[in-house]
């Protein structure tokens, strides 16, 4: 035997596992070889079985068979063996390989990529629900500095998905009383115990917008006063003298655009 191989290294459950085995014979006569898939959990338990029609490996010849075992598996990890018999139910030889079984998984994590101290951001987890049943659990994520020093965990959300189809659970959080800086939102959904995840995505917290930074260039400072001074009913005077020398003003893109 020269080779083993599954289609895929993570399956779904009840996604039927295909497997490819090489036999070469290197000796002076045909053989004919019968062959034995067996699946087996992570306690070594065997699972699944799957025999193959007897076949023929002509001498000094290679011969690939294709086997494959449907059915159910549930989430974790399993060994997919094959086994060669000869005449006699001799073993003549067997490979063995490690896949996964995955009944869920985070699809995504949605976030603004810019959010400015003191004002309210979306965070939506995606969750993918690969059994045919229906499922629930807890959706939690957390908001942490990537500096660190900074790490709060937002109230879990319950989240329930239907078998085969995907939902999502919207969190909201509002950066106060942190630094500006760049943030990780950190998402895990458990469902029966299992915990799914960490998915984790990057954002940035900016300083409060500046509504006196006319000409969109991150500052307040004398061209932006004099364009005051030519319109004064662009803003009021007592809040503009609050941002003047501000150089930190968030470059923002232009809100609603569509899209
Ligand atoms: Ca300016």
């Amino acid at each position: 035997m020269t080779e083993f191989n599954t289609d895929k290294s993570q399956y779904r459950p009840k996604e039927s596992i295909c497997t490819t085995t090489s036999i070469a014979n290197v000796g002076d006569v045909a053989m004919i070889l019968e062959a034995e898939l067996i699946i087996k959990n992570q306690l070594g338990e065997t699972v699944g079985t799957q025999n193959s029609e007897p076949f023929q490996v002509p001498s000094g010849d290679a011969f690939v068979l294709e086997l494959c075992w449907a059915g159910y598996l549930g989430d974790g990890a399993y060994t997919v063996q094959i086994a060669l018999f000869g005449g006699r139910a001799t073993m003549v030889g067997g490979a063995s390989t490690a896949i996964s079984v995955l009944a869920g998984e985070i699809t995504g994590i949605e976030v603004p990529p810019m959010l400015p101290l003191g004002e309210e951001g979306a965070f939506k987890i995606s969750f993918a629900n690969y059994t045919a049943g229906q499922i629930s659990g807890e959706a939690r994520l957390t908001i942490q500095n990537s500096a660190g020093g900074f790490s709060q965990d937002l109230p879990p959300q319950p989240i329930t998905i239907a078998g085969g189809s995907q939902e999502s659970a919207t969190f909201m959080w509002t950066p106060e009383g942190v630094p500006a800086g760049d943030y990780s939102a950190i998402a895990i959904v458990e469902i029966d115990g299992q915990a799914y995840g960490p998915a984790t995505k990057s954002f940035a917290v900016t300083p409060p917008p500046c509504k006196g930074d006319f000409d969109d260039d991150g500052d307040v400072d004398g061209v932006d006063l004099s364009q005051l001074a030519k319109n004064p009913r662009l803003l009021d005077l007592a809040v503009f003298a609050v941002e003047f020398g501000r150089t930190n003003c968030p470059l923002l893109p232009p809100k609603g655009t569509a899209h």
